[in-house]
């Protein structure tokens, strides 16, 4: 932070970078595994950034939870048991909640600091940490999952960038994992980055996504402060027959207001509609 403004650079974004305006500062922390900051921005909201990298802002966070979330979960057919791995702030806890058919949501997040300071800091995302519901454990994703069998319908992977704590959830061993510890037609939905700058990434991830499950694609959504205004995920299915393109399972247009600010049938459609250079790049070879 220097003049009263927020800079946010990375490695993973070279020559750019997003600025934010400062009002105060709330909470700054070195936690065991990253740097944490809290900070009231000027129009966005409370921000928390871990390792100089925003993870959430209070204005538009709704873009991104609802949509790592919703298109996994309305393209199931009954998700009763629901994981995420990350997601410390508890918005897509929050936005899986939603879901009438969910008896079990766990988070498994590696940081501790995460979730203390969302709760204090973000209430309207850490809100459902109070439903009974809601399980938590406090580790490393990718240990988590080592000796889960058979038992989750969705996994939701909200983690950071692979610089860090969360490198390891971006390897084929990790979808493995994921695969292994999901029931049958079980699904997963990734932190999947953006097709601006992680084309590569993205290729690499969904070519062993491909050989691990029947159906893997690659859909996304617009986001201000997250790098280049996009962030994409990779969605992931057991059962063949999974065709995310069109919602499975719906709900009337009028209980989608109602319950979301950013996710509809249409926009879930529109998700997965690529331009041509990300269509060339990430074609199955
Ligand atoms: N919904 C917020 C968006 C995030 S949060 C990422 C979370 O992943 C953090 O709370 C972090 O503590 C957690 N995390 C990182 N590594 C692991 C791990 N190995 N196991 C479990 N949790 C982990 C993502 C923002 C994306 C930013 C895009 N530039």
């Amino acid at each position: 932070i220097s003049n009263g403004w927020f800079r946010e650079t990375g490695a993973m974004w070279p020559g750019q970078s997003m600025n934010i305006e400062v009002n105060q500062i709330l909470h700054v922390e070195k936690s065991k595994y990253q740097d944490v900051l809290v900070f009231e921005s000027k129009t966005y909201g409370n921000v928390l950034v871990l390792d100089g990298v925003i993870q959430v802002t209070e204005r538009d966070e709704f873009s991104y939870q609802e949509m790592i979330t919703h298109p996994a979960l309305f393209s199931h057919p009954n998700p009763e048991r629901v994981l995420v791995i990350g997601g410390g702030d508890g918005g897509v806890l929050r936005e899986i909640i939603k879901h009438p058919q969910v008896k079990e949501a766990v988070l498994c997040d590696i940081d501790e600091a995460v979730i203390r300071v969302s709760k204090k800091y973000l209430p309207n995302m850490s809100i459902s940490y109070a439903d009974p519901k809601v399980s938590v454990h406090i580790g490393d994703g990718f240990e988590f999952l080592q000796n889960k069998r058979d038992y989750f319908d969705v996994i939701i992977t909200d983690s950071s960038d692979p610089v860090g704590p969360a490198e390891s959830l971006y390897q084929a061993r990790y979808y493995e994992l994921m695969r292994d510890a999901l029931r049958d037609g079980g699904i997963v939905s990734t932190q999947g980055e953006c097709q601006w700058l992680h084309l590569p990434l993205i290729k690499e991830v969904l070519t062993f996504a491909r050989e691990l499950f029947p159906v893997a694609e690659y859909a996304y959504t617009t986001i201000p402060t997250y790098p280049s205004g996009q962030i994409g995920f990779i969605l992931c299915s057991k059962n063949k027959k999974t065709n995310f393109r069109e919602p499975l399972r719906r709900i009337s247009p009028e209980q989608e207001l109602k319950l979301f600010k950013y996710y509809n049938a249409d926009i879930h459609r529109a998700a997965f509609v690529l331009p041509n250079f990300t269509r060339q790049a990430i074609a199955a070879t």
